[in-house]
């Protein structure tokens, strides 16, 4: 299995409901290294690309709505397999139909406002991390886990 990185939103409504830490502590217990991490206000261009795909749906306009109206938190995570792990983490997109255990499934109410992004490919990753962050602040480190027991 690969090393991937992958990149997320902790959305606007969860860092209002406190729920921060408690993603966080979830994309570590699943053994994600974090590279990159910052709190943002997303600008409506910024939003705009990031859901290029989007453009012309019926959610898309609300939704940039939603994504800029209060900060988020993005991060640049790092593991085996990121991309569809992080995916299974966050769960389906409607939080109806997220699995319990899921974040989405535990904390999601509307489809909307679905408490995480997750990149959905390596190339759509490499992309979004490039919207949202300067080479500069992705800090490559290897991981030495066990020497710290
Ligand atoms: P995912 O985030 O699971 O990859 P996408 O890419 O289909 O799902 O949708 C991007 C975002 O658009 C979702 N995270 C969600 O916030 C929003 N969205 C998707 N479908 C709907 C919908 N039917 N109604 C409202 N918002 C939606």
């Amino acid at each position: 299995m690969a090393i991937e990185r992958t990149f997320t939103i902790i959305k606007p409504g969860a860092l209002q409901r406190r729920l921060v830490g408690e993603i966080i502590s979830r994309f570590e217990t699943k053994d994600f290294r974090i590279l990159a991490m910052k709190t943002m206000r997303i600008s409506l261009e910024i939003a705009e690309k990031h859901y290029s795909e989007h453009i012309g749906k019926p959610f898309y306009e609300p939704l940039l709505k939603y994504m800029t109206s209060d900060p988020a938190v993005v991060m640049v995570l790092e593991r085996e397999n990121a991309i569809p792990s992080l995916r299974k983490l966050a769960g389906a997109t409607n939080p109806d139909s997220a699995e319990p255990g899921t974040i989405r499934g535990d904390y999601g109410v509307t489809t909307k406002k679905n408490i995480v992004h997750a990149s959905d490919s390596i190339e759509t990753a490499v992309r979004e991390i490039s919207i949202f962050f300067k080479p500069e602040e992705i800090i490559n480190y290897s991981d030495s886990l066990k020497e710290w027991y």
